[in-house]
C-alpha cells in the first residue's frame, strides 16, 4: 500500500541558503515521519540539485588543547567535572599542529579542524590559535577551529588569520538544552555564532542525536538550524560517543534508522549545506554509513581519532569510499 505522500509545504521554495524559508517543528516532524523509503527519497532529491551524490569531503580533527574543560555539557568526556579518564594538556605548540596538519593532507583531508577544550578562548589563546591557522592554511588546507564562545574582535582576528570555518554546535533544540548544559544558554551559542557569521567565516553548526532527546527536540534542532537566515554552510550530526564517568553514559541507543532519518531530514532542510557524518561512525557498520550517504550526508570526519574518542582507521574509510565508488572533492560538487 502506498502511504500519502507528505511533503514538506516548503520543500519547493528551498532554493537558495540566502533565501530560507521558515521551517516549523511539525513540518521537520512531518518529514521525520515518513515512511523511510519516502523520506530517503525526498533526501536524495535534495542531495542530488546541489551534489554530486558520489563525491565527499573529508575533515581531519586534532584536539589542540584538550581536557580540564569548566564547563558540564553532559556528553563530553573533556569537562573536568567528570572522571573520564582524560588528562589535561596544554595548548599543543606549533610544530606539532602542523606535523599533524601535514600528514592529514598526505592522507588525503582537504579540511583541518583543530579543537579547544575551552569555554571562552582569552586573547592570547586566539593568538596562539591565529598563528595555526595562518600555517594550516598555508600547507594548502581548508581550516576549521572550534574553540567556545567569541568575544567581540575575536572571529575577525582568526578571519584575517585565514580561518575558513568557525564549529560551534547548537547540540539540541532550545527545549531539551537545559537537560544537558547549564554552565552556557542557547542564547550565548547563537551570539557566538552570529558573531562568526557578522565576520565572514563560514558555519560549521549541527548537533547530537542521542543525549535523550525526543523526536520532536530533533525536529527542534533542524528547525533551529534550517531557520538561520542563512543556514550553516557545514552542519555536523554527531551520534552521542557513550564515554565511561559522564552523566550520558549509559544512555539508550538511539534506533541507527532514526539517526539516517535525521540525516536526510537536514539534507531537505539545507540543501546547500555540506551535511556531515559526524561523531559515533565508530559504532556504525559499513552498511549503515552507507545508507547515511543515501540520506545526504557528503563529509565525514576523516583520521583514527576524532578529538578524544575513536574514530574509524583512515584505511578502512578510504577502502569504504572504494566499495561505494565515492570520490573525495572539497566541495562534493
Ligand atoms: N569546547 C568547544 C565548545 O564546546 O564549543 C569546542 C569543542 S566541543 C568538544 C565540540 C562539539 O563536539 C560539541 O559541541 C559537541 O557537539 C561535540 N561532542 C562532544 N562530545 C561528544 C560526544 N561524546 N559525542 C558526540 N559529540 C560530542
Ligand atoms: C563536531 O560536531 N563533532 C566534532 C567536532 N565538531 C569538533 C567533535 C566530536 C567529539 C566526539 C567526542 C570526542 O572525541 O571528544
Ligand atoms: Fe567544554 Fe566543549 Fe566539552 Fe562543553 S563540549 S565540556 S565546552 S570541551
Amino acid at each position: 500500500m502506498q502511504a500519502d505522500p507528505v511533503v514538506a509545504p516548503s520543500v519547493a521554495a528551498v532554493t537558495s541558503r540566502r533565501n530560507c524559508t521558515a521551517w516549523n517543528v511539525d513540518g521537520v516532524l512531518a518529514l521525520f515521519e515518513l515512511p523511510f523509503a519516502d523520506l530517503l527519497y525526498q533526501a536524495q532529491q535534495a542531495h542530488r540539485r546541489f551534489f554530486d551524490p558520489n563525491a565527499i569531503q573529508l575533515s581531519t580533527l586534532l584536539s589542540i588543547k584538550t581536557g580540564g574543560c569548566p564547563e558540564d555539557c553532559s556528553y563530553c568526556p573533556q569537562s573536568s567535572r567528570y572522571d573520564t579518564g582524560v588528562e589535561t594538556e596544554k595548548l599543543m605548540p606549533l610544530d606539532e599542529v602542523l606535523e599533524a596538519a601535514q600528514a592529514a593532507k598526505d592522507n588525503g583531508a582537504t579540511r583541518f579542524c583543530m579543537g579547544a577544550a575551552w569555554r571562552s578562548p582569552k586573547p592570547h589563546q586566539v593568538d596562539a590559535v591565529a598563528d595555526m591557522v595562518k600555517a594550516v592554511k598555508d600547507l594548502g588546507l581548508e581550516t576549521c577551529v572550534t574553540l567556545g564562545m567569541l568575544r567581540d574582535g575575536q572571529a575577525e582576528q582568526l578571519r584575517e588569520a585565514g580561518l575558513d570555518y568557525y564549529n560551534h554546535n547548537l547540540d539540541t533544540s532550545p527545549e531539551f538544552y537545559g537537560r544537558v548544559i547549564t554552565t552556557r544558554t542557547y542564547q550565548d551559542r547563537l551570539d557566538t555564532l552570529g558573531r562568526v557569521r557578522d565576520a565572514g567565516i563560514k558555519v560549521c553548526c549541527g548537533g547530537i542525536v542521542g543525549l535523550g532527546e525526543s523526536r520532536r527536540e530533533r525536529a527542534g534542532l533542524i528547525v533551529q538550524l534550517a531557520n538561520m537566515d542563512p543556514y550553516p554552510e557545514s552542519v555536523p550530526i554527531n551520534n552521542l560517543v557513550r564515554v565511561q564517568g559522564t552523566p550520558l553514559a549509559d544512555n539508550a541507543s538511539v534506533d541507527p534508522f532514526e539517526f539516517v532519518r535525521t540525516i536526510a531530514v537536514a539534507r531537505i532542510t539545507m540543501p546547500e549545506a555540506m551535511v556531515r557524518l559526524s561523531a559515533g561512525r565508530e559504532r556504525m557498520d559499513e552498511a549503515l554509513q552507507a545508507l547515511c550517504f543515501l540520506a545526504g550526508a557528503n563529509s565525514m570526519f576523516y583520521g583514527d581519532k576524532l578529538l578524544v574518542t575513536e574514530n574509524p582507521q583512515a584505511e578502512a574509510d578510504r577502502e569504504l569510499l572504494r566499495r561505494l565508488g565515492m570520490r573525495v572533492d572539497a566541495a562534493a560538487h
